[in-house]
């Protein structure tokens, strides 16, 4: 244990013993219906998580809808006080649980940090949040009347979130909802369980120090399954749900059949345009972050640079040779710059779209593959790779959630535009320019279409404070920061006639 996991692991809390506590289920359990957690650091086994059924889903249901008739009577105010607390212990575990985020992931430690820190962030922001959920107010068209609006709680709010940011996107939503006076039941993602028991067991502490019941925060480990239960239920007015385009069109069809909300925050195809203005220095850094942090395993991660043919050839040698110098291997060792995919499935899906940009006629600039031999057992890990494509390759169309840069050329920038909207999602982008005029069009209604749209800044790494999300396949959905809140309460429509009379609206006589 170089890295000092176990250690961390208790610091955290992740004790057989007192994991039960804050959702009264058991969860961690070596039972037959186990769900293992994988480390793809080192290939080993962290430990067995109880998977939930319909029978736990149920009971979790139940007392969530318990917990809420308390919780939405809780002053704003008073709820955001538990969040702050909530933040604060994020603070203290930041380093053991950027840690486990890390092991259990596979993204870098200095990454895991950075996730634990987007969480401590937006519970801040959802502390001041809880004195700002505004409502209008109106100027009625009737005498002696008035008119506003209030916003109320919706209830048990579903989130679904992926491995990738296996505590981060669970803390966008949950703190939000909960300062708005909803409660949460989790389904995170079955490849990092333990991370999410780990939040679980931090949140649900506070709450329960608080006297607050059991249900306002949690979790149940499950498969396709669960976010089904989820999906189906009326009793779940809004189900919040991060991860691939495929399994959004089911949950969105499965809630929209109901007739409730979905947050939809689904897949990214994301693209950087450098034109011949662009500061290369900013734009082959911005572009290197974004194509291989996290082992291109975010929804931000640039999977296509849109390059114009004067600095062309500059750009594709000058990241050729950034990505000879980056170090490969274990995540937690600070000296490494990219760490593993999440599963040998994900390393099949990236050598597949290899073969396939390859046999769609694209160049190879840094070639793929999988490493194998000393601090690589755990088969997860591949090198980054760049290829000349076409952006009309049925590959350059889809995500792959790895490492593959995709260069395309252009010659102006109604042109390059045009590519970086020709996809079917629509998260994020940017422009790489120092040029005012490049950039504004960029960033006009005639320009990127995506939700995210940046100017000498990368795709990834957007802050907290923002609303995050996409067009097109990426869902519509907006979590996190500006107000995005909205999502998560209901609004009511009040108008109160004090006069003596009863006009009605528009004018109408209605007279016996
Ligand atoms: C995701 O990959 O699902 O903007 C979220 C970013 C991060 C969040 C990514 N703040 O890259």
């Amino acid at each position: 244990d170089p890295f000092g996991i176990s250690l961390s692991l208790q610091k955290i809390g992740i004790e057989a013993e007192n994991l039960g506590s804050s959702t009264g289920l058991d969860w961690l359990d070596s039972g037959e219906k186990a769900i293992a957690s994988f480390s793809p650091a080192d290939g080993k086994s962290i430990a067995q998580v109880q998977s939930g059924n319909a029978e736990t889903y149920e009971a979790i249901i139940a007392q969530a809808q318990i917990a809420f008739e308390k919780w939405r009577t809780v002053p704003a105010p008073q709820r955001g006080e538990i969040v702050r607390e909530i933040g604060n212990a994020l603070r203290e575990v930041k380093a053991d649980l950027g840690k486990l985020v890390s092991y259990e992931m596979g993204k870098s430690y200095q990454e895991g940090l950075g996730e634990v820190q987007e969480m401590i962030d937006i519970c801040d922001f959802a502390v001041g949040l809880s004195r700002q959920l505004y409502g209008l107010t109106m100027h009625s068209e009737r005498p002696g009347h008035r008119m506003y609006e209030q916003w109320h709680p919706l209830g048990i709010v579903g989130i679904i979130s992926a491995f990738n940011f296996p505590v981060a996107v669970w803390s966008w939503n949950a703190a939000l909802a909960w300062v708005c006076g909803d409660v949460c039941v989790w389904k995170p993602s079955e490849k990092a369980p333990l991370s999410a028991l780990a939040c679980q067991h931090i949140a649900g502490r506070i709450f329960a120090k608080h006297g607050m019941p059991e249900g306002i925060c949690s979790v149940i480990v499950g498969d396709y399954q669960v976010g089904e239960l989820l999906s189906q239920d009326p009793r779940v007015p809004l189900v919040s749900a991060t991860g691939s385009t495929r399994m959004g069109k089911l949950v969105g069809k499965a809630v929209g059949e109901r007739l409730g909300r979905s947050l939809l925050e689904l897949g990214g195809n994301n693209a950087i345009i450098i034109t011949e203005n662009a500061d290369l220095d900013i734009a082959i850094r911005g572009a290197l972050f974004g194509a291989v942090g996290t082992a291109g395993q975010r929804c931000t991660t640039t999977r296509r640079l849109i390059v114009q043919e004067n600095v062309y050839e500059e750009v594709k040698s000058r990241l050729a040779s950034a990505y000879s110098k980056l170090v490969i291997g274990n995540p937690l060792d600070e000296k490494n710059h990219v760490g593993p995919l999440i599963d040998q499935d994900a390393v099949k899906g990236y050598l597949a779209a290899i073969e396939k940009v390859k046999a769609e006629g694209g160049k190879v600039v840094v070639d793929g593959g999988l490493l194998s031999g000393d601090g690589y057992e755990s088969g997860c890990y591949v090198k980054p790779a760049i290829f000349e494509a076409e952006n009309h390759f049925a590959i350059v169309q889809h995500e792959t959630f790895a490492p593959i840069l995709y260069l395309i050329k252009y010659k102006t920038l109604p042109e390059a535009i045009a590519l970086q909207n020709g996809v079917p999602q629509g998260l994020s982008s940017a422009i790489m320019t120092t040029h005012m005029r490049e950039a504004e069009a960029f960033l006009s209604a005639a320009g990127s279409d995506c939700g995210i749209a940046n100017v000498n800044i990368g795709t990834s790494g957007a802050e907290i404070g923002g609303a995050f999300g996409g067009e097109k396949e990426t869902g519509g959905g907006r979590e996190s920061g500006s107000d995005a809140w909205k999502a998560y309460m209901r609004r009511q429509t009040n108008t109160i006639n004090y006069s003596t009379s009863l006009p009605l609206a528009q004018g109408i006589k209605f007279d016996i």
